[in-house]
C-alpha cells in the first residue's frame, strides 16, 4: 500500500465513525426519525473490502449501510440528510438510513429486509454474466442472514450458473440479541458454503489490510472465472444493534474486549509502523474530517424537506 491509499484509508474509517457518531446526537435530539444501525466497530470490514474493487464491482449491502456508502463514494453531507429526511439527501429523503443508494457510483443499496438482497445480488451478477461484463458484485450481510432461506437459494443457483458474485458474510457475533452460537449449527458461517460447493475462507475483520489483501486476491479470482465465493469477515459492533437496544444479552467487559481492537487503532498504528504516514498527518486528517462533519450537519439541517410531489418521482407506475 502506498502512503496516499493509506492515508485516504484511514480517512474513510475516520469519517465513518464521526458520521455515525454524529448521526447518533441527531437521533437523540430527535431530529432522525425510524431504525439508525450503526456501523461503528466494523469500519475496516467495508473500507478494506470496497478498497478492493473495481469501478465495475457492484456493491450492496443490507440495512447498516452508512459506512459502506461512504466507501462507495457517496458524500457524508447527503447522507446525514438522507438521515434528517431532506430532499438534498441521496434517496431524495425518502429512503432513510437503511435505503442509501447511488447506482451511479456502483452501490446498489442498503436493505432492510433481512436476506432480501442476495437474490437481487444474485441477478445483478448474472446480468454482468449475460452481457459479458467483467463486473463482480460485492453482496455484504449479517451473520444472522445466513439463516434466512434467501441465503441459501441465492447460494445455491449461483454455484449453478457460476455467477461472478463475492458473498461477503460481515459476522459480528450478534444478530439483534442473539449470539451467533444460539441460532447457527454450525459456529464458522464459512461452513455454509460447503454445503454448495463454493470456495471460502475466513479474514480478521478488525485488520484493514488483511481485509484489503483477502478481498483483493478473491476478487480477482472471481473475476477470472473462479465462480462465485464466500468471505466471512469476523467484526465486532461497538454500538446497540439499532438505537435504543437496551443491550442485555452481553456484558460490557466483551465490549470493552473487543475495544482494545479498534480498527482504526490498529490501522493508524500499522501507517505509523510501517512508515506510511506520521503523527502529525494522521492528525491532520482527524481535523479534516471535524471539518467535513461539521459543514455537512449545517448542510443538512438547513436542506428543505421534499414537497408533496416527490411521492410520484421514483415509481415504477406512473399515476
Ligand atoms: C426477514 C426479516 N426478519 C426479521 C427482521 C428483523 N431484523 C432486523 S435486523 C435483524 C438481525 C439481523 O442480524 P445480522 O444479519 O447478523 O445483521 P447485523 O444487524 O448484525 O448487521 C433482524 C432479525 C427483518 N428486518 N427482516
Ligand atoms: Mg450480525
Amino acid at each position: 500500500m502506498d502512503k496516499q491509499t493509506g492515508l485516504k484509508l484511514y480517512h474513510e474509517m475516520v469519517l465513518i465513525r464521526r458520521t455515525e457518531e454524529k448521526a447518533a446526537e441527531l437521533y437523540q435530539q430527535g431530529k432522525i426519525g425510524g431504525f439508525l444501525h450503526l456501523y461503528i466497530g466494523q469500519e475496516a470490514v467495508s473500507t478494506g473490502l470496497i478498497s478492493a474493487r473495481l469501478p465495475q464491482d457492484r456493491v450492496i449491502t443490507a440495512y447498516r449501510d452508512h459506512g459502506v456508502a461512504i466507501n462507495c463514494g457517496l458524500p457524508a453531507k447527503e447522507i446525514l440528510a438522507e438521515m434528517l429526511g431532506k430532499v438534498t439527501g441521496v434517496s431524495r429523503g425518502k429512503g432513510g438510513s437503511m435505503h442509501l443508494a447511488d447506482v451511479s457510483k456502483n452501490f446498489w443499496g442498503g436493505h432492510a429486509i433481512v436476506g432480501a438482497h442476495l437474490p437481487l445480488a444474485a441477478g445483478l451478477a448474472l446480468g454482468d454474466l449475460y452481457q459479458k461484463q467483467d463486473g463482480v458484485t460485492i453482496c455484504m450481510f449479517g451473520d444472522g442472514a445466513t439463516n434466512i432461506g434467501y441465503f441459501h437459494e441465492a447460494l445455491n443457483l449461483s454455484k449453478v450458473w457460476n455467477l461472478p458474485v463475492l458473498w461477503v458474510c460481515e459476522n459480528n457475533q450478534y444478530g439483534m440479541g442473539t449470539a451467533v452460537d444460539r441460532a447457527s449449527a454450525v459456529s464458522q458461517i464459512r461452513q455454509k458454503a460447503e454445503g454448495y460447493g463454493m470456495t471460502n475462507s475466513r479474514v480478521d475483520g478488525m485488520n484493514l489490510v488483511a481485509v484489503r489483501e483477502a478481498a483483493q486476491k478473491i476478487l480477482s479470482e472471481i473475476r477470472n472465472g473462479s465462480g462465485p465465493q464466500l468471505l466471512e469477515i469476523t467484526t465486532y459492533r461497538y454500538r446497540g444493534h439499532s438505537m435504543g437496544d437496551p443491550e442485555r444479552y452481553r456484558k460490557p467487559e466483551e465490549i470493552h474486549l473487543w475495544q482494545e481492537q479498534d480498527p482504526i487503532g490498529i490501522f493508524r498504528r500499522h501507517l505509523l509502523d510501517n512508515g506510511l504516514a506520521v503523527e502529525a498527518e494522521l492528525n491532520a486528517e482527524d481535523d479534516a474530517v471535524e471539518e467535513e462533519i461539521r459543514e455537512a450537519v449545517i448542510f443538512a439541517e438547513s436542506s428543505p424537506e421534499p414537497q408533496a410531489e416527490e411521492l410520484f418521482r421514483d415509481i415504477y407506475v406512473e399515476a
